[in-house]
């Protein structure tokens, strides 16, 4: 169905797999294309609550936009493909479905991008970050230097951007770039058994939660309180509260089913 992508269903956990292994997942304009759509289909689809994000082979994620496809680009083409980006990884971070990045290896520039609009990034011990754009004489244009300073903080966003240093798995992790670092062998089961511990808890409960963090992100204290206060009022008239909070009190599993 796709050229550039892998999309296959475990239940309601969707596996979504770049796959131009012979760039190692090398982000090119035809794969930002069919990436976007992937994820506009997915967003609609409410039997797919998690998604793992990762890259084909056992090299790289994404090795970052595709080199050989930009160096021929104009400075208009440049921002399209840029704003391209800007679209789909902003689908990631407002879809209601959680997206977990696999980083199975190299996840350079825009691969790094990529997995900093997930939700959760669980890395290999084998996997390398960086945002090597400023060797190349650009800067991160996939949102790195916007998310990169959220995540770690401004001081480490401008050095590693400055510096174009790569980082192993242990430094993202003691950085605050990745939430889990495991052996590579053991990469897509540990994302499997986070996605099946998040459809135990209910779905809608965590998009809910998912929108007031991206938004409260992006606004003053205040504000992001009062979207709280009103998102959980919605919550109150779920059937997951009723049967949430019954579960508890006649203490037995509960069965939680909204999204
Ligand atoms: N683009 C295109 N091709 C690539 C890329 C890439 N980013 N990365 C690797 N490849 C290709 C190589 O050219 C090579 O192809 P071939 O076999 O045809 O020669 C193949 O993948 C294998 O790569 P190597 O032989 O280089 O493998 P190594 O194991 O020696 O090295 C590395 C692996 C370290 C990952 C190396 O390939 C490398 O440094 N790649 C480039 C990494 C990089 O600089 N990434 C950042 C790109 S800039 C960016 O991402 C900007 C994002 C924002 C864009 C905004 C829109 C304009």
């Amino acid at each position: 169905m796709y050229e550039h992508l892998l999309l296959e269903t475990k239940g309601q956990i969707a596996i979504l797999k770049i796959n131009n292994p012979k760039s190692l997942n090398a982000l090119n304009i035809a794969t930002m294309t069919e990436l976007n759509e992937c994820l506009t289909n997915i967003e609609a689809n409410k039997d797919i609550r998690v998604v793992i994000l990762t890259g084909e082979g056992s090299k790289a994620f994404v090795a970052g936009a595709d080199i050989a496809e930009m160096a021929k680009l104009t400075a208009a083409e440049g921002r399209t493909m840029s704003l391209l980006g800007k679209t789909t990884f902003r689908r990631i971070e407002t879809m209601p479905q959680v997206v977990i990045a696999a980083v199975n290896g190299y996840a350079l520039g825009g691969g790094c991008e990529l997995a900093m609009s997930c939700d959760i990034r669980v890395a290999a011990d084998s996997a390398v970050f960086a945002q090597p754009e400023c060797g190349l004489g650009i800067i991160p244009g996939f949102g790195g230097t916007q998310r990169l300073a959220r995540l770690v903080g401004k001081g480490r966003a401008k050095e590693l951007i400055f510096t174009c240093d790569r980082i192993d798995a242990q430094e993202a992790y003691r950085i605050g770039l990745v939430n889990k670092v495991v052996p590579q062998a053991e990469l897509m089961d540990a994302c499997m058994t986070m996605a099946e511990k998040l459809l135990s808890k209910s779905s809608y409960a965590i998009s809910m939660a998912k929108a007031c963090i991206e938004t409260g992100m992006d606004t003053d204290l205040s504000s992001g309180l009062d979207l709280e206060a009103t998102s959980i009022a919605l919550t109150f008239s779920t059937h997951d509260k009723a049967e949430g909070m019954a579960a508890f009190l006649e203490r037995r599993p509960a069965n939680l089913t909204d999204f």
